[in-house]
């Protein structure tokens, strides 16, 4: 075995072909390298306004420095996104960068068992690439994957796929974009031509209908929430949620669907929208395809058949129905009630079906409207390389190779022709002993992805496992062989796309602690380490890395050609896409820019489809022994997904439970003799997790949710996707509850 391994080591190129300093030295002065901090128009003694790092909202966040620090923070007042408003989260967006598990240097666990040893980055660089590198002689260059996220800015998005893309080998990368978005970008795509949400937060205020679907935006979105608040046309809040969320109290109608009978009720509201000639056959036959079609398919969808399926009578549906006939602007929100299904894309389009046939698009307060979850969600979605080839552009097609090569300076010939394995794909090819190295960056799958037993045991099946973080606390942290550890927002410059296209800056107003260094500079060494730093030489600084993609985009739906500078990013409070040279006149600090103004959509023929499907069942339905439904979700506006960072700031620990807990109707929970607080236990075919009981009625009977915030809550639930996207189905498995 060892003579194998030594012969591999020769066979291979050399490991370290840095010519210039030693990183020791690199570290100490980095500026001198072009390794360190990137130069920023910040002065020591100034508030400057960065965009808040936690959800897609992109809010604008003055940090006020001294000496150069940053000390404390206020909601920015003429950020045209939250208007002086900011949620919990953002105000407490500093706490968590001090905090005593903060990774600060690389950490290497010598031995299998043993514990995570501090190293220096050079051992770590040399470590990284040896034993990767190793790896793919062994068992072939796909042996070696990443899985990251839409949490870090898009510049070190790009350098990431980039970098393993077309220099390292590397075949299979995701992003937690996957858990979370993949479904809007497949049903925009085939929809639209383009994965192009349309719409501008000033549209939460334009509205006179507003329709959340599986979207809590109150908890999830508050700022979105409180831009509905400042709607002047009273508008009508219709949220169709199986849960009486707080959006749904605070709304002016709710419809609790049955969970995951979303496709069948909006087959059957289109169908009483065409019954009643409620449709805008002028605009359809104008600017769309495949109406025909869907309004056979829609015909089975009878009242009746759709109360037997989603629990809601004939009366309510022609009450919705009327509601979108008589707004004259109503827009359609969807979030992850509905991307999270089995049959996500096709309830998605339903959707977007719903607003093309009824016009609403295209104008003021209208539109079918994803919103997304994580900070740069957009950025990943364009830049990741993981769902297309930077920029938007297709892997198999030579032109796009070419353009992209040309303009990163990579070559097209390194630049791979297909899309790679998904995230799911990736957990099963560990298994099948097909992917032996994995690089986690910004994401802590071993507590968010779904059926967690699964995950957990693919992440010990592994000869090397990397976790790039902040945090050496997180639960994947804790499983890695080397832990590199990385600067978080605000201690690295670069720029995010929030949910309505709008490109915003981060800035570096804070050191990162100990020799942590930003993701961007940690893929720098790596290209250095790995020999392949010539090929990234224009891969020197965020900025010029920003000005790349600005010319990616040329000539694509997210054309930003525009954009010349971070500075101008910044003098306009963040700027929407598309923006072309010629839309720069016009542009201003408050300018709102929506699409499809123009009733053209992005497939060739400037149409767009009407896309449809039958309704699938669920993997795992309730039966005897598991009679309950367990959703799953967000709990608080204080809690930040898996808490690594929220958790840090004692403030915001006020604001939720500090233990998990489940909600259950008080009907179950008085069949059951349950008392309120008392511990219960909810058991799947997957695990058994004991938990609070948090007896309320805004869960239905029969139906219990969980946040997902608490590590436990993913033991519970079952590898279920959608077969288009993806995406894991969180939100339904079937769960018994017992009682001691
Ligand atoms: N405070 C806070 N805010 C966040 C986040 C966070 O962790 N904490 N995360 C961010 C991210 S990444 C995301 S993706 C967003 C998520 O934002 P949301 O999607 O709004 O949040 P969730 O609670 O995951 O799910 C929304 C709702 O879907 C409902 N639902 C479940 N099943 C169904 C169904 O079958 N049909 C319908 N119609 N609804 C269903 C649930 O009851 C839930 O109320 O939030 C972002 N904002
Ligand atoms: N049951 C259930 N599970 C769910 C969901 C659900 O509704 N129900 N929702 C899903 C959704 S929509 C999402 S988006 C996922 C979220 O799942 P994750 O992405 O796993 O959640 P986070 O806690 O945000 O993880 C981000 C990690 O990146 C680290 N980090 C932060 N900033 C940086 C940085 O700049 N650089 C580096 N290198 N690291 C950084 C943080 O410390 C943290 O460990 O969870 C999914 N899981
Ligand atoms: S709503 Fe989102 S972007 Fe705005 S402050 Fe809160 S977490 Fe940050
Ligand atoms: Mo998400």
């Amino acid at each position: 075995m060892k003579t194998l391994a030594k012969k591999l080591a020769q066979s291979l190129p050399p490991i370290r072909q840095w010519k210039g300093p030693k990183t020791a030295e690199l570290l100490r002065s980095p500026g001198k390298f072009g390794l360190g901090q990137v130069p920023t128009s910040v002065k020591p003694d100034a508030t400057t306004n960065l965009v808040c790092g936690f959800c897609s909202t992109g809010c604008g966040l003055n940090v006020h420095l001294k000496d150069g620090k940053a000390v404390s923070l206020t909601p920015s007042t003429n950020y045209p996104v939250n208007l002086g408003m900011a949620c919990p989260k953002g105000w407490e967006a500093l706490t968590p960068l001090e905090s005593d598990d903060r990774a600060t240097t690389p950490m290497l666990r010598k031995q299998r068992g043993g514990e995570l040893e501090a190293v220096s980055w050079e051992e770590a660089m040399e470590t990284f690439c040896g034993r990767f590198k190793e790896i793919q002689a062994e068992h072939g260059e796909e042996s070696v994957a990443f899985i990251s996220t839409g949490q870090i800015v898009a510049e070190e998005m790009a350098f990431l796929g980039a970098l393993s893309k077309f220099g390292m080998g590397i075949k299979h990368g995701d992003g937690n974009t996957r858990q979370c978005m993949a479904t809007s970008v497949v049903s925009y795509k085939q929809s639209f031509g383009f994965d192009a949400p349309p719409y501008t937060y000033q549209d939460f205020e334009e509205s006179d209908v507003i329709i959340l679907v599986g979207s809590n935006l109150c908890i999830a979105h508050p700022i979105m929430w409180q831009r509905i608040e400042r709607n002047k046309h009273n508008p009508e809040i219709v949220v169709i949620d199986p849960r009486r969320t707080e959006t749904a109290v605070a709304g002016t109608q709710h419809y609790p669907i049955l969970p995951k009978s979303d496709l069948s009720f909006f087959y059957g509201l289109a169908k009483v929208l065409i019954d009643q000639g409620w449709v805008d056959r002028g605009f359809i036959a104008e600017h769309c395809n495949g109406f025909a079609e869907f309004e056979t398919h829609v015909a089975s969808f009878t009242p009746e058949f759709v109360q037997q399926q989603s629990g809601i009578s004939p009366e309510q549906m022609l009450k919705l129905a009327e509601t979108i006939h008589k707004g004259e602007r109503v827009s359609f929100w969807w979030t992850m009630g509905v991307n999270q299904s089995h049959e996500g894309v096709r309830t998605a389009q339903a959707i977007i079906n719903l607003a093309l046939m009824t016009a609403n698009i295209g104008r003021p307060g209208t539109g079918a409207n994803s919103i997304t979850g994580q900070c740069n969600a957009m950025g990943s979605r364009l830049f990741s390389n993981t769902t297309n080839l930077l920029g938007g552009h297709d892997f198999a097609n030579e032109a796009h190779r070419e353009k992209v090569g040309a303009i990163t300076g990579v070559g097209a010939e390194n630049i791979t022709k297909e899309l790679g394995w998904t995230y799911d794909q990736i957990v099963d090819g560990i298994h099948a002993g097909k992917i032996k190295g994995l690089w986690v960056l910004a994401t802590n799958g071993s507590h968010s992805w779904i059926q967690q037993d699964k995950y957990s045991e693919a992440m010990e099946k592994l000869d090397f496992l990397v976790v790039q973080d902040m945090y050496s606390s997180t639960e994947t942290a804790q499983q890695a062989d080397l832990v590199l550890p990385a600067a978080g927002w605000a201690e690295k410059d670069g720029v995010f796309i929030n949910s309505e296209r709008r490109v915003g800056l981060v800035k570096k107003v804070a050191e990162a602690p100990g020799q942590a260094l930003s993701d961007f500079n940690i893929f720098r060494l790596i290209a250095h380490y790995w020999g392949v730093s010539e090929r990234f030489a224009k891969w020197s600084s965020p900025e010029a890395v920003f000005k790349m993609l600005t010319e990616l985009s040329a000539g694509q739906a997210c054309d930003m050609t525009g954009i010349s500078s971070y500075q101008m990013v910044d003098e306009f409070g963040g700027i929407q896409w598309p923006c072309r040279a010629e839309d720069v006149p016009a542009l201003s600090r408050d300018n709102q820019r929506r699409l499809f103004e123009d009733g053209k959509f992005y497939h060739p023929d400037q149409k767009a489809k009407f896309v449809f499907g039958d309704a699938t069942p669920v993997l795992e339905d309730t039966d005897e022994e598991f009679p309950y439904v367990l959703l799953t979700g967000r709990g608080s506006s204080a809690q930040w997904h898996t808490q690594s960072r929220t958790i840090k700031s004692e403030v915001l620990r006020k604001l939720h439970p500090a233990e998990i807990y489940v909600e259950i109707h008080p009907d179950d929970a008085k069949g059951l003799g349950i008392r309120p607080n008392s511990k219960i236990k909810i058991v799947s075919r997957r695990s058994t997790v004991e938990v609070t009981a948090s007896v309320t009625p805004s869960v239905y009977p029969g139906q219990l949710f969980m946040p997902m915030h608490y590590a436990k809550a993913n033991k519970l639930t079952i590898a279920s996707f959608d077969p288009y996207s993806r995406q894991p189905s969180y939100k339904f498995c079937a769960v018994n509850i017992t009682v001691d």
